[in-house]
């Protein structure tokens, strides 16, 4: 057995430089590798079945996220290079520029003032300066919007499951937000094309809280949101994911900064009883690998088998499933991690 997995290569045309991490400058975590490596070893474990996708209908990404805030992101990224120019202007660094700058969220007083509209509305719709946005930033942002998009139209038309390997990421992106890597929220725009089929339950189990998520459909009823995480009160995205915020679809469970398998199997054996009582006709899972225990940004224990362990227990469930990828990085973990978790998955799947 394989797993539909939809996948392009329009991310490698999104490559920041790097990040600013505890007041350090250092390489951007959130890579193009990381792709390449999932890619890479489903292939040579043989689980892997690729489809493409085409991009997905503007009409449609309106229903989940902001109309300004998307054309905000359109606008920004198609004119990086004008913007960018222009505040290297300031600086006489003209001829320092490549045309592959990447536009961060800032408070330098000179960009402020002389750009004044851009600097605005980055400030208006980003929630951190992770999300940076240079002229590929996008087409990579709407395509893996797609490819969550066309995995969750093959599981409407009677797929059992199908995988999105999206890059970037989507679960910090709320309905008018930007951070955390993400840009366009995948998963949710998997869950609202599922929503043709009935109630949808997504569960998160990347290691930090998708805030993102939780916001899009902190008011709708019909779709539930469980999530697993490393205690935001010590870890990112720090103002989000608390069980203070739990109601009747909405479900936190935070874990402490090492938390091993055992701790969170029991976890997931708790929200796998939640999505069983609230009986989803669809199920999307915001597929995380960054609970290893060699993450970079993560501290759970969580070793390689025990990925395979989580996928197995979610399959069983027997819901029509949507993966949808999320963080994870530790580069050379990552093919190992998402071979071992769909490994789980496939032996938990009935053919009949
Ligand atoms: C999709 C996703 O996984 N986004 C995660 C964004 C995390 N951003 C920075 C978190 C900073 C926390 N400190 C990490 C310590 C590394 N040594
Ligand atoms: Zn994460």
């Amino acid at each position: 057995m394989v797993i539909r997995t939809f996948l392009s290569n329009a991310h490698e045309g999104h490559n920041p430089p790097a990040e600013y991490l505890h007041g350090q400058r250092v390489p951007y975590y959130e890579a193009p590798q990381r792709s390449h490596e999932i890619e890479r070893a489903l292939h040579a474990a043989g689980l892997i079945a690729p489809s493409q996708a085409p991009l997905m209908e503007m009409h449609i990404l309106k229903q989940i996220h902001d109309a300004g805030m998307i054309d905000f992101l359109k606008d920004l990224s198609e004119n990086a290079p004008q913007v960018i120019g222009a505040d290297f202007a300031v600086y006489d660094l003209q001829d320092q520029l490549t045309g592959d700058e990447y536009y961060y969220e800032t408070i330098f007083p000179a960009q402020m003032l002389r750009h004044a509209a851009q600097q605005h509305a980055h400030k208006r719709y980003s929630f951190d300066n992770t999300s940076p946005v240079g002229r590929g930033t996008w087409l990579a942002a709407l395509t893996s919007a797609s490819l969550a998009y066309n995995a969750a139209d093959a599981v409407r038309h009677g797929a059992r499951q199908a995988y999105a390997l999206c890059r970037p990421p989507g679960h910090h992106a709320g309905f008018d937000t930007l951070g955390g890597y993400c840009y366009l929220n995948n998963a949710a725009v998997a869950a609202h094309a599922l929503k043709a089929q009935g109630k949808v339950a997504i569960l998160d189990v990347d290691y930090h809280h998708g805030n993102g998520t939780q916001d899009i459909f902190w008011e709708d009823d019909s779709v539930f949101y469980l999530s697993i995480h490393a205690d935001p009160a010590v870890d990112y995205p720090y103002y989000t994911g608390y069980t203070a915020e739990n109601h009747a679809s909405n479900i936190n469970i935070p874990l402490p900064h090492g938390a091993d398998a055992a701790q969170y199997r029991a976890a997931l054996e708790h929200a796998m009883d939640a999505i069983d009582h609230f009986a989803p006709a669809a199920l999307v899972v915001s597929l995380g690998l960054d609970v290893y225990k060699d993450d970079p940004m993560g501290k759970f224990t969580l070793d390689i088998p025990d990925l395979r362990q989580i996928g197995g227990r979610i399959a069983a469930a027997q819901l029509p499933t949507v993966y949808v990828q999320e963080g994870g990085y530790a580069i050379e973990a990552l093919g190992a991690l998402a071979v071992a978790f769909f490994t789980g998955v496939l032996e938990n799947t009935d053919v009949t």
